[in-house]
């Protein structure tokens, strides 16, 4: 068994304006691709070619095997990310909504935060919003190919701040597209989806 490139859960165009299909055919077509045959040429030469990518991932953490935890922790957060995006708006309900405004005032605030360290982040990684070993809702950053999944942290939604996530469309204006997604495309269904479950997602095999 191989890792495979997850089809997108919607059309390329879904998403546009706030993403244009032109960056998502790259995004998933040539970057996502691209993690998943090196995870795999470098899973095999580790014997690790028959392991679930959550596997490999974990495994490449604890033996600090860097170049394939790279690759295979962005094939995993992709697969994340664009399940954190939808086309069809959403708002945080059930559990997910009496957190937030525990934890954080209003989603308004929330998105306040999350918005401040996804533009604040420096260089390329991810923004994240994740229930914390303390049962509580925070939001984090990661380096490169840093994940929670390999934390004592749920991950509930991220955000991707590489470049590549933004750069055709909005050249190196982060904060216009990490604004627009917050606005529009953030699937609040999901985080309550992975709230609820209490184990963290796993990558289509
Ligand atoms: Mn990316």
């Amino acid at each position: 068994m191989t890792i495979s490139l997850m089809n997108l859960p919607y059309p390329h165009n879904a998403l546009e304006p706030v993403i244009s299909a032109a960056t998502l055919e790259v995004h998933h077509g040539k970057h996502h691709q691209a993690y998943v045959t090196k995870t795999n040429a470098l899973a095999a030469d580790k014997g690790m070619g028959g392991s679930s990518l959550e596997t490999i991932i974990r495994w490449a953490a604890s033996n600090q095997e860097r170049s394939l935890f790279n690759q295979a922790a962005q094939v995993w957060n992709h697969g994340f990310y664009w399940f954190s995006l939808s086309p069809d708006r959403s708002n945080p309900a059930g559990d997910l909504e009496t957190r937030i405004n525990a934890d954080f005032g209003s989603t308004g605030q929330l998105i306040a935060q999350l918005a401040e360290a996804a533009v604040g982040h420096f260089a390329s990684g991810w923004a994240w919003l994740v229930l914390g070993e303390d049962d509580k809702l925070a939001i984090e950053t990661t380096h490169d190919a840093g994940t929670p999944l390999v934390s004592n942290r749920l991950p509930l939604l991220t955000i991707d701040v590489w470049e590549h996530a933004y750069y055709l469309d909005r050249k190196n204006d982060r904060k216009a597209y990490v604004e627009a997604v917050l606005e529009r495309t953030l699937n609040w269904d999901f985080a309550l989806a992975n709230l609820v479950r209490k184990e963290a997602w796993t990558y289509p095999a």
